[in-house]
């Protein structure tokens, strides 16, 4: 009799529609699994349209017949579990319901679209066998770790959130404190207390265990081929048409008038900044309200923003706030009447690109000076007010066609 069963690892993996990917990566899994370990694969399914459940539900009942049957078969080192869950609420729910089903030592959380390979799971098992106090992290941004298959959009909202976070909550240690791949021990996971919404687990782990030595071990994670991601761009393009949408209907009940004949060099330069920092500022407060709003409770009475992050519902902040800011300076701090669509949406367009440029100054300028030691506050407000500053020439000259100095 071999101590089969005692738990080593359990695998988590939760899954809302992945029938297409399932049982080929439950038996992926199985066949690079070690031999020397008993290991639980818990598949926790939030009762996919799609049977995911069912589907683990036939393949487990399959297995123990087969098992019956062939008697003096060899012992299996791997077992797999289904937890069904009535309702879709949410990855970090399933995920902590799959651990407290769940007996290993150690906790291993995976996503079910091949997104992390298989392959790597024996690694992360070795390393968390040589290191059982760590957190090991598959990782896509340590050397030799990349992604596949992900458009320019989404890499560079994944790695400045990334950056984000290690800057601004101190979690700097870890290149990919995101990750959705992790092992850990047992303990670690199954008494925290998850204050955010979404989806970002490992992050909210790492901020609550500083402590707690970490590893990165490098993967290629590759975008899901079949089925569907939870991550809705749609939500952010549903913004966008909403203020679109409110903005024309503001035009035609009258408040807008056009006004060709305003005279712009007759404003002064520096009323003009005056101006620029006060729609900055209303702009501050919108980013503000709008993630604050979205990253709340708020969010679950509506049904299209559940499931926001709050690195996420920052930066529909930022977009939102971005285009009122784009209209409040176009009206207000340059005068400029005219919005046909064809030169607004140039414009509109232009003022992205120079904002997008502000920002890159700001973050380099504040990413400079931190990592040179200089406090965050200070680094803060000089950065911002440089790239204010260079953002507002460049902003009157490029998109609004001013004379820098009139
Ligand atoms: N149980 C459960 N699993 C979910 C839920 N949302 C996503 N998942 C699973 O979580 C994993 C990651 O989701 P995915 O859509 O690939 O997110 P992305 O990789 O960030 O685009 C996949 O295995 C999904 O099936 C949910 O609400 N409940
Ligand atoms: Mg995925």
């Amino acid at each position: 009799m071999s101590n089969s069963n005692i738990v080593t690892f359990s695998i988590i993996i939760p899954t809302y529609n992945e029938s297409e990917n399932i049982l080929r990566l439950i038996s992926e899994i199985e066949k690079n699994l070690p031999t020397s370990d008993f290991t639980e694969i818990v598949i926790v399914d939030d009762d996919s349209p799609d049977g995911t459940g069912k589907l683990v539900e036939n393949y487990i009942n399959q297995q123990n017949n087969k098992n019956q049957k062939e008697v003096g078969a060899k012992t299996a080192n791997c077992k797999v579990k289904i937890v069904h869950r009535t309702g879709k609420t949410g990855l970090i729910p399933a995920i902590m319901d799959g651990v407290k089903q769940s007996s290993g030592r150690t906790v291993i959380v995976m996503d079910a679209d091949f997104s992390h390979p298989p392959e790597v799971i024996p690694k992360m098992m070795l390393e968390s066998k040589m290191n059982p106090n760590s957190i090991i992290i598959g990782s896509r941004y340590v050397e030799g770790g990349k992604v596949v298959g992900w458009p320019k959009k989404r890499k560079l909202l994944s790695s400045g959130a990334s950056f984000l976070a290690r800057v601004g909550l101190n979690v700097r240690r870890v290149k990919d404190p995101m990750s959705g791949l992790f092992a850990l021990p047992r303990e670690l996971i199954e008494n925290i207390s998850i204050d955010t919404k979404g989806y970002k687990i490992l992050l909210e782990i790492l901020v609550k265990n500083k402590e707690i030595p970490t590893k990165e071990i490098p993967f290629t994670f590759i975008d899901r081929r079949s089925g569907k991601s939870k991550m809705d761009n749609g939500v952010i393009l549903n913004y966008a048409k909403a203020i679109w949408q409110l903005y024309r209907h503001g035009q035609k009940s009258g408040h807008v008038t056009i006004d060709e004949k305003v005279n712009k060099g007759s404003v002064l330069f520096l009323s003009k900044v005056g101006r620029y920092y006060t729609v900055g500022i209303s702009g501050l407060i919108i980013n503000y309200l709008v993630s604050f709003l979205l990253a709340n409770d708020v969010a679950n009475s509506i049904r299209l923003l559940s499931n926001v992050w709050y690195l996420e519902a920052s930066i529909i902040g930022a977009a939102i706030s971005l285009t009122s800011n784009f209209f409040f300076n176009k009206y207000w701090t340059f005068e400029d009447r005219r919005f046909d669509l064809g030169s607004t949406a140039k414009q509109y367009a232009s003022f992205i690109g120079m904002s997008a440029i502000g920002l890159i100054i700001q973050i380099a300028i504040l990413y400079f000076m931190v990592e040179n030691f200089v406090p965050y506050r200070i680094s803060l407000i000089v950065a911002i007010t440089v790239a204010t500053t260079i953002n507002f020439i460049l902003i009157k000259k490029f998109t609004f066609k001013e004379k820098v100095w009139a």
